[in-house]
């Protein structure tokens, strides 16, 4: 038996060098074949029964000794093999931290949006709180409440897009100002951005655009304080020098109603290409609201005044950054949206 624990002994010290260089399962298949249940030390065990008495205590020693040595031999080979899996990962996954970084392009605003900001930001700045009405709007809002007659050519289907014969995209942001007046009573003064859509399409045309229109409704507004700010969002938009200019006009929801113009930013009322040499810059049109817009939203004309403005962003835009093509502001072209990276 001594022998036979010896040879044991051997065949592991054997096994254990070839495992060092090998997987930890091949390892583990090894501990098994001598260390599992029927492995071979687990049968010197059992074959103590076949010593005799005398011999036993000795033998019984050599063996648990056996035992205690190939455990260690395992543990540590497996400890080694452990290490050996760690390090060699760590190897293949090293990272150079001082690398430097994939170069990755930030978006930019795009240009309406920077003029939606910016006319926000000038008019949030004068007391006015922004209502965003639905885009998709009932025929009522869109015109009958705005005074827009029957037969006025707006409300033809060649020029709205009606979803059914009680509902259309909306083709100005004033139906949402419509809400708002019959909901709240003054005072109003309200700044209304948002998308609109007119079945049109050309240089200066596109099917959806974007408007802002404002509203101030109380006692004693007058046609002086719609000037007054004008003036101010003239000179917060664009610069100190600029002068606005009132013309007369027409519109269904305003009684009167004007075309206002900017003194040109580019030669400051001389005349040049970009004014066409006006001197001047047509950018909105306003009015005081007609009183049967005031009537139509449950507020009485007599007691109350208001004036409203309305300007197409798009257009804005153009002036503001000296672009001459609208469609220029749909193609998302990068290399037109990059010039605008603030
Ligand atoms: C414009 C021109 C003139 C306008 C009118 C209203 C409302 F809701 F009060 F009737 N909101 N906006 C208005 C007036 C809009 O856009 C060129």
């Amino acid at each position: 038996m001594q022998e036979l624990i010896e040879k044991i002994r051997a065949d592991i010290a054997a096994g254990i060098e070839k495992a060092e260089n090998g997987t930890r399962q091949e390892l583990f298949e090894l501990k098994m074949k001598y260390l599992g249940k029927t492995g071979e030390i687990s049968a010197l065990s059992k074959g103590m029964r076949d010593v005799p008495a005398e011999q036993r205590p000795a033998m019984g020693k050599l063996v648990s000794e056996v035992r205690a040595w190939a455990e260690e031999q395992f543990e540590r080979t497996e400890t080694l093999l452990k290490k050996k899996e760690l390090e060699a990962r760590y190897k293949s996954e090293r990272i150079d931290v001082t690398m430097p970084a994939r170069f990755a392009e930030t978006g930019t605003l795009h240009p309406v949006s920077l003029v939606k900001k910016e006319i926000i930001e000038c008019f949030e700045g004068l007391g006015f709180e922004i209502y965003e009405g639905p885009e998709i709007e009932k025929d009522y809002y869109n015109f009958q409440a705005l005074n827009i007659p029957a037969d006025h050519p707006a409300r033809d289907m060649q020029d709205t897009f009606f979803i059914t014969e009680e509902f259309l995209l909306r083709s100005q942001t004033s139906s949402g100002q419509i809400r708002v007046m019959e909901n709240k009573r003054p005072p109003i003064k309200i700044l209304s951005p948002g998308r609109v859509y007119r079945s049109d399409s050309d240089a200066t045309h596109s099917p959806m655009f974007h408007q802002m229109e404002g509203l101030v409704v109380d006692k004693g507004i007058t046609l002086c304080d719609l000037k007054g700010i004008l003036d101010e969002f003239a000179r917060r938009m664009f610069t100190k020098e600029t002068k606005t200019r009132l013309r007369p006009s027409y519109f269904p929801f305003t009684e009167p109603s004007v075309e206002v113009d900017l003194s040109c930013h580019n030669c400051g009322g001389k005349g040049c290409r970009i004014c066409k040499g006006t001197g001047w810059i047509e950018i909105l049109g306003a009015g005081m609201v007609n009183r049967r817009v005031l009537e139509n939203c449950g507020i009485d004309p007599d007691e109350y005044t208001g004036f409203a403005f309305g300007m197409g962003l798009e257009r804005i835009a153009m002036i503001k950054y000296g672009i001459n093509d609208m469609r220029y502001l749909f193609e998302n072209d990068v290399r037109l949206l990059k010039q605008f990276k603030d």
